[in-house]
């Protein structure tokens, strides 16, 4: 069984409300809780961490009440913070396998992700960076926020926890749900047109 860490301390800049991006709403229920629920669906995950900071008080808060351990880091950025959690001994072990998640990935279930790991535990490399074929956007009439060779980065990693530079593989899974993320308020746009 492995732990999950959702990401949940960036300053939602691009979304320019007044709302901490995890607590924006999605088909009547914030973000944060889709992702939850997708975790805890999963037949892989048996622990959640989410990493909140200073620039998401009100996520710490509104997740006391959630089976989730919540874990403080700085604030400084994706990578930096990321980090700070990995080689936190208090939550996770030296080489244990962690998905890494965004927290405004509304659509992902716990299916997809069950896919993910089984890809993950079948390529025996420690690392896998998990992307969707562009052109699945563009099937369901929806703009991806970030396109890299034809790839959208969905918010979804699997790693191990230690510092060590990790081979790392690419997984293209046909789940256009792991790269919808929303990061514009044109994107919340269009994931209600998604939902109709
Ligand atoms: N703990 C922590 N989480 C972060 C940090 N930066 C981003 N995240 C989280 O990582 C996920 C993906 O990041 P982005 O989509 O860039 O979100 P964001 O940084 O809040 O938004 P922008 O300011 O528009 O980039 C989101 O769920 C963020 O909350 C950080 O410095 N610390
Ligand atoms: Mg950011």
């Amino acid at each position: 069984m492995t732990t999950a860490l959702i990401m949940a301390g960036g300053k939602g800049t691009r979304m320019d409300i007044d709302c901490e991006k995890p607590l924006i709403k999605v088909n009547n229920k914030t973000m944060i809780n889709h992702v939850i629920d997708a975790l805890q669906n999963s037949n892989y995950v048996d622990n959640i961490l989410v990493a909140v900071s200073p620039n998401t008080p009100l996520t710490r808060q509104y997740l006391e009440d959630f089976p989730v351990n919540i874990i403080q880091t700085s604030g400084i950025g994706y990578i930096e913070d990321l980090s700070e959690v990995l080689s936190n001994r208090d939550y996770v072990e030296e080489d244990e396998v962690i998905m890494t998640i965004v927290a405004d990935l509304p659509f992902v279930t716990g299916e997809q992700l069950d896919d993910v790991f089984e890809h993950y535990f079948e390529r025996k490399k420690p690392a896998m960076c998990v992307s969707v074929p562009e052109f699945l956007f563009e099937k369901h009439g929806i703009t991806p926020t970030l396109v890299f060779d034809g790839l959208v980065p969905t918010g979804v990693n699997l790693l191990l926890a230690n510092n060590d530079e990790q081979d790392q593989t690419i997984y293209e899974s046909k789940n256009v749900e792991l790269a919808f993320n929303i990061n514009t308020i044109h994107d919340l746009d269009l994931s209600e047109k998604y939902l109709h």
